[in-house]
């Protein structure tokens, strides 16, 4: 158990994207009264100058490594060298200016596609680098493994205390809905939100395209929770090891698109675009290790996706700014 002080400046590296949002978001509600940020104008996270000379300036205690370039199935495959060259850099950079300045814990954040892409389910932490990695996403898997050893290096060689948390497939509010990089679910969202706005006002059909073949399964994670599960780790974990983050459920993509269809267009009809690729068949995480230190999800992902879909039609009606990769132009009037 590692007592923070919520009055010591933490520092959230990524605090604009899905997962920073949340964690900031979440800081701000346990109390936490020196959040430290920058922007992508203020600092390149992938410049050991520019990290090491804000880390001196700055001096955060705590860090919450959770910057990255991120993306869906699609977005990983076509562009492989902003996704190795950017990941591994950010976390290189910020791991080494927290070491610098001593900063005390850095809670640095993974991926569950660094696992085989034939490991066993559900996913032991054991299994890292015993198999080949899925194709679709082994440059950024390459990053984040790069990441979990750099953070045991430091931890081995210079006594810093620096965990690493795996976390399953993310959604929730904040989430990107650009269909060229976004995730499955946002992805779905926009989708069937699209289809049935564009048949309502000219009539034409609702058409809904799913990529693959629906037979592929994923576990899903509100990013509430995972904020949540951050602050825990950061109180309750001080491990070499790195420890998995989920709910220890799965569906087929089927059964998902199903349910989005549910709440967001049930009159849609649904057509498989099995051109594209369905990914890693499964990777269903083992959360034993987090249940046994007494952390649980909250959010289940009927409830997760119904209150991610009402975001998402505030943003819309507000017209805000942070709603990225939507086309205004199918929005409602
Ligand atoms: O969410 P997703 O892009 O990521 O795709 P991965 C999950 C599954 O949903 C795949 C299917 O089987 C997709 O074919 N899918 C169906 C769709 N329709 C769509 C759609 O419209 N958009 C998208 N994006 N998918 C990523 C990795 O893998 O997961 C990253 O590439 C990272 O490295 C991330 O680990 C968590 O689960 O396949």
């Amino acid at each position: 158990m590692t007592v923070i002080d919520r009055s010591a400046p933490i520092y959230v590296a990524g605090h604009r994207g899905l997962v920073g949002s949340a964690i900031v978001r979440h800081l701000e509600a346990e109390g936490f009264d020196n959040i430290l940020t920058a922007t992508r104008e203020q600092v390149d996270l992938r410049s050991q100058a520019e990290v090491s000379h804000w880390f001196k300036a700055n001096r955060p205690r705590y860090v919450m490594l959770v910057a990255g370039t991120v993306g869906g199935i699609l977005a990983n495959s076509t562009r492989p060298a902003e996704f190795i060259y950017d990941n591994m850099m950010i976390h290189g950079t910020v791991v080494h200016a927290a070491h610098e300045v001593g900063t005390e814990k850095l809670l640095y954040l993974g991926s569950s596609c660094i696992y085989p892409r034939h490991a066993t389910q559900p996913i032991t932490e054991d299994q890292l680098l015993t198999g080949p990695l899925e194709s679709t996403n082994e440059w950024y898997a390459i990053a984040k493994i790069a990441g979990i050893k750099l953070c045991q290096a430091y931890r081995r060689q210079y006594g810093s205390d620096f965990i690493s948390a795996m976390p399953t497939n993310l959604y929730g509010p904040g989430d990107n809905f650009d269909l060229a990089s976004s995730h499955v679910i946002p992805a779905l969202i926009r989708k069937f939100h699209d289809a049935r706005v564009e048949a309502e006002r000219s009539g034409g059909s609702n058409r809904v395209e799913v990529w693959g073949t629906g037979s592929a399964f994923r576990e899903f994670l509100h990013v509430d929770d995972l904020a949540r599960a951050c602050l825990f780790l950061l109180e309750n974990y001080s491990d070499d090891s790195h420890i998995n983050v989920g709910t220890g459920i799965d569906l087929s993509i089927r059964e998902l698109a199903e349910t989005v269809q549910r709440i967001v267009n049930p009159e849609a009809e649904l057509v498989w675009d099995t051109s594209k690729p369905d990914g890693t068949p499964r990777k269903l995480l083992d959360v034993t290790r987090l249940r046994e230190l007494g952390w649980e999800p909250s959010i289940d992902l009927e409830s997760g996706l119904a209150d991610t879909y009402s975001w998402f039609l505030n943003e819309v009606a507000s017209g805000s700014e942070t709603l990225r990769g939507f086309d205004r132009a199918a929005a409602p009037r």
